[in-house]
């Protein structure tokens, strides 16, 4: 079919990037939004092209006649933008398969509930190590719309792929994919887990080849019900030991078999990351056959999670020092001492501002916890909560926590700043206070 006049639906970083592809491509866009933000109007005012048709603050009504609508992900069916589409009887597809239908370079996807964006930019690494010169895309914050208007030529797009995105995605088409988890999210916008889990499936659709789709074992059942009598995907695990890409007891990566590379090599906390990390491998593997092993290795060994989360700061006199301030709920608190705990090894620094979260939970990991050095606005509740189970100490300063923390610490102990709180009672904001944890740290080995 022809295209001339396309309709693009949202004027977020997605709808911004499909009006620019649509314009470069030489379509006439009309675009629409719902709100009329500040920015937007900035928008407005920075891409005057006779081409373009912005209409901001729209409300209930039909859309005007076009070829083709690109919608935004974050517009749901239900909503009346999108009713607006499903009624026009104009075909609508994503802002990932308009980016995927100009893209010329090969795609590895990667989809999940959970470490989308750290398997993004752990591939993405792991390529550039071994030579294949790699970006990242999608919903990691750059629309594989703008990606495809990149001038610099790469091997490979690594594209963080949400459910959002895979729906009204007929033909995405990468050369890889894995699906990480699934985890209950997003049920505002599917009816069950079950339509969530399809959605997430269908990233494997358009793929051919079996050793170029990826998926955790324990995600097989959902396989032989979406994909029935069709030969089985290359699988990973942290528990089943038969995947072909497994962590085992040893704390080793196998491959197929094979021992390839110990997991305390990496600067990588946790079984999860060891999940992202195989995960990533099998990518790599799935498009380049015979990678160079040593560039391999070594690129896992220095591949650096993004700041904040779960972020190893120093190793030093077999203690850990690991700023996890990204942690502001109970939640991640939990994922932090599992990751990194054993027996009562860690030296936790906890507390900041009260939302009025339950932090009991917290309780099923005590065994995990040294000590707890509690500061901010609620650490007295904490203390209070938790003081039968494990010892808690309260402080004044977030620096005197910190520092008793470290002092308390011994061989083999792991100094932890997860503190399942909001950060705003002390600091600006949680970048804030990872930073000053750091700067603590470090001080403190610069002055021995
Ligand atoms: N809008 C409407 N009507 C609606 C909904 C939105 O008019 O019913 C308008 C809003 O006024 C706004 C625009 O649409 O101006 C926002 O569009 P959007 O929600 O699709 O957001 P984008 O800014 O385009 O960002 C999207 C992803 N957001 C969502 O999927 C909600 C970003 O992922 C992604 O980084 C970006 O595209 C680039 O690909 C964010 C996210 O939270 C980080 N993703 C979810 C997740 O990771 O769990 C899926």
């Amino acid at each position: 079919m022809k295209i001339e006049n396309v309709i693009v639906l949202g004027l977020g970083i997605s709808g911004r990037a499909a009006v620019e592809l649509a314009l470069e491509k030489g379509f006439r866009v009309c675009a629409f939004d719902e709100n009329a933000s500040p920015e937007l109007d900035e928008f407005m005012e920075s891409r005057r092209d006779q081409r373009l048709d912005v209409r901001l603050g729209w409300k209930n009504g039909e859309l005007p006649g076009a070829d083709l609508i690109v919608i935004s992900p974050g517009i749901a069916d239900s909503s009346p933008l999108g009713q607006a589409a499903a009624r026009s009887n104009i075909p609508v597809i994503s802002e990932l398969e308009f980016g995927f239908g100009f893209c010329r370079t090969p795609i590895l996807a990667i989809t999940g509930t959970n470490g989308k964006t750290t398997t993004t930019e752990l591939t993405c690494h792991l390529l550039n190590s071994i030579g294949r010169k790699s970006a990242v895309s999608g919903n990691i914050g750059i629309p594989l719309s703008k990606s495809v208007l990149d001038p610099d030529k790469c091997d490979f797009l690594v594209v963080e792929t949400s459910s959002f995105q895979l729906d009204a995605s007929a033909n995405f088409a990468p050369e890889s994919a894995v699906l990480l988890n699934i985890a209950s999210d997003h049920m505002n916008r599917y009816e069950t887990e079950k339509d969530y889990a399809k959605s997430k499936f269908s990233i494997f659709k358009n793929i051919k080849s079996h050793e170029n789709k990826i998926i955790r074992s324990d995600l097989l059942p959902y396989w032989n019900e979406f994909f029935p009598g069709a030969e089985k995907p290359v699988a990973f695990s942290c528990s089943d030991e038969t995947a072909d890409y497994c962590f085992d007891r040893r704390g080793e990566i196998v491959i197929r078999g094979k021992s390839f590379m110990r997991f305390s090599e990496t600067q990588l906390l946790g079984a999860h990351n060891a999940e992202n990390l195989m995960a990533s491998l099998a990518l790599v593997f799935s498009v380049v056959p015979e990678p160079p092993l040593d560039l391999l290795k070594k690129g896992a060994c220095e591949f650096r999670t993004g700041s904040h989360r779960l972020e190893i700061v120093k190793k030093a006199n077999g203690i850990t020092y690991v700023n996890d301030s990204k942690a502001t709920n109970p939640d991640s608190l939990m994922v932090a001492l599992r990751a990194v705990g054993a027996k009562k090894n860690v030296c936790l620094i906890a507390g900041g501002l009260d939302k009025n979260m339950d932090f009991s939970s917290v309780l099923t990991e005590k065994e995990r916890i040294k000590t707890a050095f509690l500061v901010g606005e609620c650490k007295n509740k904490l203390a209070n909560l938790w003081k039968n189970d494990i010892s808690c100490v309260i402080f004044k300063t977030f620096e005197d926590a910190v520092i008793a923390a470290c002092d308390e610490s011994e061989p083999g102990d792991v100094v932890l700043l997860s503190p399942g709180c909001a950060s705003m009672d002390m600091f600006r904001d949680y970048k804030h206070r990872g930073q000053s944890f750091t700067s603590i740290i470090n001080r403190r080995f610069e002055s021995e």
